[in-house]
């Protein structure tokens, strides 16, 4: 299936702070804020100020900001408490993975024990 491309996505909005959102961490390339719709006790995304589509095309073009992308979102763990337990890092790639904005996120979940991933 076609994935919609449209030229802003509401992360980009999030970013600019023209929509409101938790945000829990920032640094100067990146932005961690709390799932509108959280599926884990703690759920928060990580994205790159900068666009990308998705993981792929962020590691083809820029492998720095996605190691930023992955450190920011240890930090959130640290921060939220979730490093003793565990957590897991998500990113949805495409529409049958479930990925619904076009702009790189990472999923932080955690804060409970989390069911295995699949179907
Ligand atoms: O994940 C996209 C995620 O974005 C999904 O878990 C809901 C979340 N979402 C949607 N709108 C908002 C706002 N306004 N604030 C915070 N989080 C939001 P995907 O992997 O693309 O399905």
């Amino acid at each position: 299936m076609t994935e919609p491309d449209p030229s802003e996505t509401l992360f980009e909005r999030i970013i600019a702070r023209e929509i409101p959102a938790e945000i829990v961490h920032e640094t100067d390339t990146t932005l961690a804020f709390r799932d509108i719709s959280p599926q884990a006790a703690t759920h928060v995304l990580v994205v790159p100020k900068t666009r990308y589509r998705n993981v792929g095309e962020l590691a083809a073009a820029d492998p720095a900001l996605l190691a930023e992308v992955i450190t920011t979102a240890h930090r959130v763990a640290e921060l939220e408490g979730l490093v003793d337990g565990g957590y897991r890092v998500v990113f949805n790639t495409g529409s049958d993975a479930g990925q619904t904005v076009f702009h790189v996120h990472a999923h932080v979940l955690g804060g409970e024990q989390l069911g295995h991933f699949g179907r």
